[in-house]
C-alpha cells in the first residue's frame, strides 16, 4: 500500500462516526462549552461565541466623486466632493480679500444650562433672515460681499441647488475648531443641503454616524469618515446627512495656518418651520 493510500485509510477510519457506548463510562471529557460527554472519542469542539463588538474602521474620502454614505435610518445620506472647484490663484486671491474684508467676530453661545462660552473660531453671517444656533442668534445681514455673491452663483450652477444664506467660519490656526454637531435647526428645513467651500490651510472634516437608540448616545461603535478639505475644495452634504450623521473640525496638534469655510444653506422663514418639521 502506498503512503498516500495508507493515510487515506487512516483518515477514513477516523472519519467514521464513533460507536456509541452502551452505558456511560467512568471517563468523561469536559467540553469547551461546559457540557460533559462520556467516552474518550466523543469530544465535540464548540467554537466560543464571539461577544466582542467590532469598531468599524474609519474611512477616508479624498477623491472627487458622489458618495452614498448610508441608507438609513432616515433615508439616503450623500456627499459630493469636488477638489479644485476653485483654481489655486483664484482661491488665493479670494482668501486674502475675504480674510481682510469680512466682518469677522467671535460669537458667544450658551449651553443647555445657560452657561456662556466663546466659539473657538470667528464667524460672520449673510442672508435676509437671522440664523439661530447654540442658543444664540446671528442677525440678518443682506449686504453680500461681491466675492461671496459671485461664489454663491458659481456654486448654485455647479450643484443645481439654490442657497439664500451663508455662514462663514474662520479658523485662525490649528487650535480653532468646531465640535460635533449636525446642521439640523428647524429653520434649515427637513433635509438641508449644505454647500461648504474651503479656502486656506487643509483641515480634516470628520463625520460620525448617529448611534442606534439602544446605544443611548454611545458613539463608540459608530461608522466614521474623514475628509481632508484642501484650498478650493467644495463639499456638498445632501439627503439625510444632517439627520443621520454629525460632523466636526477638530483641533490639531500640528501647526496650521488660517482656514476659511463658507457654508451656503437655505433658511426658511419662521412661518414655514412647523410645515417643514411635519414633512
Ligand atoms: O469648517 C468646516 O468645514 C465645517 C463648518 C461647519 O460644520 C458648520 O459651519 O456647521
Amino acid at each position: 500500500m502506498t503512503d498516500k493510500r495508507q493515510r487515506a485509510r487512516v483518515q477514513g477510519s477516523w472519519a467514521k462516526p464513533p460507536a456509541r457506548p452502551t452505558r456511560p463510562t467512568a471517563q468523561g471529557v469536559q467540553l469547551a462549552a461546559g457540557s460533559w460527554k462520556s467516552g474518550p472519542q466523543l469530544f465535540e469542539f464548540h467554537k466560543p461565541v464571539n461577544n466582542v463588538r467590532e469598531i468599524p474602521a474609519e474611512r477616508t474620502i479624498e477623491k472627487a466623486g458622489d458618495y452614498e454614505i448610508s441608507q438609513g435610518p432616515t433615508g439616503v445620506s450623500r456627499l459630493r466632493l469636488i477638489p479644485g472647484f476653485l483654481q489655486q490663484e483664484e482661491a488665493d486671491w479670494m482668501f486674502s480679500k475675504l480674510f481682510a474684508e469680512l466682518p469677522w467676530s467671535q460669537k458667544t453661545n450658551y449651553r443647555l444650562m445657560g452657561e456662556a462660552y466663546e466659539e473657538p473660531r470667528l464667524t460672520c453671517w449673510f442672508g435676509e433672515l437671522p440664523y439661530m444656533y447654540s442658543r444664540s442668534t446671528m442677525n440678518a445681514n443682506p449686504e453680500w460681499h461681491p466675492v461671496l455673491a459671485t461664489l454663491r452663483l458659481a456654486i448654485e450652477q455647479k450643484s443645481g441647488h439654490t442657497f439664500n444664506s451663508l455662514l462663514c467660519n474662520l479658523y485662525r490656526d490649528g487650535k480653532d475648531s468646531i465640535g460635533w454637531h449636525s446642521d439640523n435647526e428647524p429653520s434649515l428645513g427637513p433635509q438641508p443641503i449644505i454647500a461648504s467651500l474651503s479656502l486656506g490651510d487643509t483641515r480634516v472634516f470628520s463625520l460620525r454616524k448617529q448611534p442606534p437608540p439602544e446605544d443611548n448616545g454611545d458613539y463608540s461603535y459608530v461608522e466614521r469618515i474623514r475628509i481632508p478639505l484642501a484650498h478650493g475644495t467644495l463639499l456638498l452634504m445632501e439627503g439625510c446627512t444632517q439627520a443621520d450623521w454629525q460632523h466636526q473640525v477638530a483641533k490639531e496638534y500640528h501647526d496650521r495656518g488660517p482656514r476659511m469655510n463658507l457654508t451656503f444653506r437655505t433658511i426658511f422663514p419662521e412661518s414655514e418651520h412647523a410645515r417643514n418639521t411635519k414633512r
